[in-house]
């Protein structure tokens, strides 16, 4: 006995990861809706080694649909997800739409996965945003040892992040560079072959981006409102893979040797810290694994108790894919929800 479970989105970058992570972690799917635009009625998504024709949200029954992996947007989250939530099905939602707010959790498994209580209020549950998914994952153990006090985080970020068009626009500046392609910006505001943007998303007031907004805020919301947290978010010429240079501040003195030990019994992270020329994890290594990657563990000798380390992670698995798939498989697990069309017996 599985699930119906409907991906809002299929079409795109996380939605077809979702696709082939529901698969890879052998999620227990009955039936598998892929759910797009109208533009895209019909078109194939493969579902491990099946395909699946695109069915049309406007016209959608979500009555007999267990759990919905919505990444479409905010927009379309903001339209659908309530009612959606309201037909008894739960919505994990990779937007920003819903995650501050009080009435949905905000949930990374390894972060704050007791939060998933809270999911009956709307029957949504949010998602991170992928930057600051992965940078939680490596701060919850060192938080939990050595309560940390202050971030300084400066971020990666590759143009998968902003969608196919982000990485066409990459692929097309590259090219143009050989009198092959266009290098116009498009989706990005200046170009971004052989270039790094220190700009994503939009600007508030105080000079911060929304995007940098978002890693304090979450960070905020999942782990410890009083950790200070401070960041600069910059677009990188790299198809997937978020990376982060993170400086951390502790309440107490704790060795690199400590942390190091800390992480590799954390769940979720892999340390590759050797002081080698290659003893480090990059994008290219970390695109397409499940893992949370820490590397450069060393002490930041300007502040009494600080570490300085290097994370890394595929933001369309951890940063959003892979978390959504182990957020259904939290609810699973923990009973908070039964396929509508019976009961499931949890075989452990
Ligand atoms: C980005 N975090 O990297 C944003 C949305 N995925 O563009």
């Amino acid at each position: 006995m599985g699930y119906v479970v409907a991906v809002v989105g299929a079409t795109g970058n996380v939605g077809q990861e979702m696709l082939n992570i529901l698969e890879e972690l052998n999620f227990p799917v009955d039936k598998l809706h892929a759910i797009a635009s109208r533009k895209s009625k019909g078109v194939e998504v493969s579902f491990g080694d099946r395909t699946v024709k695109c069915e049309v949200l406007e016209t959608f029954d979500f009555s007999t649909v267990d759990i919905v992996l919505m990444s479409a947007g905010g927009a379309i989250s903001k339209e659908w997800s309530e009612k959606i939530g309201k037909s008894g099905a739960v919505v994990i939602d990779n937007s920003s739409a819903f995650r501050m707010d009080p009435d949905v959790p905000l949930i990374v498994p390894e972060v704050n996965p007791d939060d998933v209580k809270l999911t009956s209020k709307k029957n949504i549950i949010a998602n991170p945003n992928c930057s600051t998914a992965q940078l939680v994952v490596a701060l919850k153990p060192l938080h939990d040892a050595a309560k940390i006090k202050r971030v300084v985080v400066s971020t990666y970020q590759s143009v998968s992040g902003a969608g196919k068009e982000g990485m066409d626009e990459l692929w097309n500046q590259t090219k143009a560079i050989y009198g092959l392609g266009d290098a116009t910006p498009k989706k990005f505001p200046k170009q971004i072959a052989f270039n790094v943007i220190p700009f994503i998303g939009s600007f508030n007031d105080d000079g911060y981006t929304d995007e940098e907004t978002k890693m304090w805020k979450e960070t905020h919301k999942m782990l410890d409102p009083a950790i200070k947290l401070t960041v600069t978010c910059v677009r990188v010429p790299v198809f997937v893979g978020h990376s982060e240079a993170v400086t951390v501040e502790f309440d107490r003195p704790i060795s690199p040797d400590e942390a190091r030990a800390i992480l590799r019994d954390a769940p979720g992270i892999q340390v590759i810290d050797k002081q080698e020329a290659d003893g480090y994890v990059t994008p290219i290594d970390a695109a397409g694994e499940f893992t949370v990657y820490v590397s450069r563990i060393r002490k930041d000798h300007t502040v009494e108790n600080g570490l300085s380390f290097w994370v890394v992670s595929d933001n369309l698995r951890k940063g959003a894919a892979l978390n959504a798939v182990q957020i259904a498989q939290l609810l699973d697990e923990s009973g908070t929800i039964q396929p509508k069309s019976g009961y499931r017996s949890i075989t452990v």
